[in-house]
Order: C-alpha cells, then structure tokens, then sequence
C-alpha cells in the first residue's frame, strides 16, 4: 500500500531519479520565474476560462495531496486561449504546502516562497482520449497554477478546508458537489508560460504551465487545517502529516518563460 515516493528524507525529491529518470529531464518542474527574464509576448492572448457550469464531485486524499476531482466527460468546463492551441478539460485541483512560515509553494518568484500553491489540471481531450494519455503527451495537460500568500483568510478555502475532517487519512475520499473553482482566482489572470512536467512522479514533460503572478491570501489557521491532513491510512500507526509536500525548483535548461501582458 506504500508508494516508492514521497516527501521524507529517504523517498524525497532528491531520490525521485531513482525510480523515475525524467526527473534529471530537460523540461522538468516547478522552477524559479526570474520576471526580468521573462520574454513578453504581446501574441500571448488573455486565459480565458469556461467555468460556469463547473462541478466538482469529490474529494480525496492520495497521500501526497488533497485532491478535488470534476466531471471531465464533456467539455462544458474548459480553458482556452494563451499558450494553448485549443480548449483543455478541468479534471481535478489539488494544493502543495508547507510545514511552517512561508515555504510550501513550488513555483518561486526570484527565489521568493509562498505558502502553498494551487493547481488547476487540465487535459488536452481535443487530441487525446483519455487523461491517462494526456498525462504522457508533450501537449497533454496545461495545469494553472495559483499561489497562496499568508494574509487574510480566503472565504473560498473554508468549503475546502471544512471537508478535511472526511479525508483525513490516505485513501479516504467524501462527496464534494457542487464547488466552482472560480471562487479560488485572483482578480488578475496575468500569467507567465513555460513547457514544463508533472510535479510529482511519475514526472511526465506534458504540462503546459500557466503560472498566475497575482496571489490569492490564505489565512495562518486556514493553513493549519491543510497540517492537520495525514500521509499514512486510517490502519497504520503511522501519523506523519501531510505537510512539505512541494518539489523545489528545477534547472531551467535553455527554457524561455513568456509572460503575458493582460
Ligand atoms: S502537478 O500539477 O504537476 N503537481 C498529476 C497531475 C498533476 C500534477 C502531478 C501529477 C497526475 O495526474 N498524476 C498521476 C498520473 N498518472 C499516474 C501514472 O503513474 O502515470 C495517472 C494517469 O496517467 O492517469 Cu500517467
Ligand atoms: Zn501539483
């Protein structure tokens, strides 16, 4: 029932090429976003996001995050527009976060950390047949990412936040309809771009990344709750939290990072 992988000291990161060898890829993530070397592509178009009729269905804990899962099967909730040649489908949201203080994000802006970082998967339907396939396809998946800053707590977190206590444990899943995401962006969609990987094994080069550079505020009891989520299944003894379950930055390799201008 134990994953090869995980955040400690002996499954973390640092140990992922082991078992996975993409890791020391030549598109890998998150990285650090230098803004002053960002290229700004004024053919970069805004992102344009069909999330009105968007409805979640679950949530679940996999042991490296809490996830929330959508309704993927047809293409009533889609993104559009920048970097991506046509729509890509919601299929589930999910955060990284940190133990303490202000680390936890993944993506960092000139080295600067936030407390946690959203992802909003998306998969590439148009050319693929299932997520699976998209996963492993160059232009499969375009995940948007959203940082978490430690400010005044979020409203839209607390539906999140209040179904913790259902998934507590690896493994648990619970009933979560009904929630739109919308409600978790920031006022600005201003975003850089950059070809990039999944953050976690199995680390497949298939993420377009749409990385927001204005936050979203997070209070320091509503990050509590994220702490209070475990690694390990309801029967283990283990009681390790889930917590410092971010990849550090990767080595850019020749990348350019396109930054939008609206
Ligand atoms: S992230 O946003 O880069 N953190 C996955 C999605 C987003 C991120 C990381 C991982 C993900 O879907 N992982 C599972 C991928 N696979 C498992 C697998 O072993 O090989 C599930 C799948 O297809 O459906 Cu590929
Ligand atoms: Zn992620």
């Amino acid at each position: 029932t134990r994953d090869p992988w995980g955040y400690g000291n002996e499954d973390g990161p640092d140990a992922w090429h082991k078992d996975y060898p993409i890791a020391q890829g030549n598109r890998q993530s998150p990285i650090d976003i230098i803004p002053e070397e960002a290229v700004h592509d004024a053919s970069l178009s805004p992102i344009f996001l069909s999330y009105d009729y968007c409805n979640s269905i679950n949530i679940y804990n996999n042991g490296h995050s809490v996830i929330v899962e959508f309704d993927d099967t047809d293409d009533r909730t889609v993104i559009r527009g920048g970097p991506l040649d046509n729509a890509y489908r919601l299929k589930q949201f999910h955060f990284h976060w940190g133990g303490k203080g202000n680390h936890g994000s993944e993506h960092t802006v000139r080295g600067k950390t936030y407390a946690s970082e959203l992802h909003l998967v998306h998969w590439n339907a148009a050319k693929y047949k299932t997520f699976g396939e998209a996963a492993a396809g160059p232009d499969g998946l375009a995940v948007i990412a959203i940082f978490l800053e430690k400010g005044d707590e979020h409203r839209g977190l607390h539906k999140i936040t209040d179904a913790f206590y259902m998934v507590k444990f690896k493994g648990s899943v619970a009933d979560f309809k009904g929630f739109n995401p919308k409600i978790l962006l920031p006022n600005s969609l201003v975003y850089w771009t950059y070809p990039g990987s999944l953050t976690t094994p199995p680390l497949h080069e298939s993420v377009t990344w749409i990385v927001l550079k204005e936050p979203i505020t997070v209070s320091e009891k509503q990050m509590g709750r994220f702490r209070m989520l475990l690694i390990s299944g309801e029967e283990e003894d283990d009681r390790t939290r889930m917590e410092n379950n971010f990849r550090p930055p990767q080595p850019l390799k020749g990348r350019k990072v396109r930054a939008s201008s609206n």
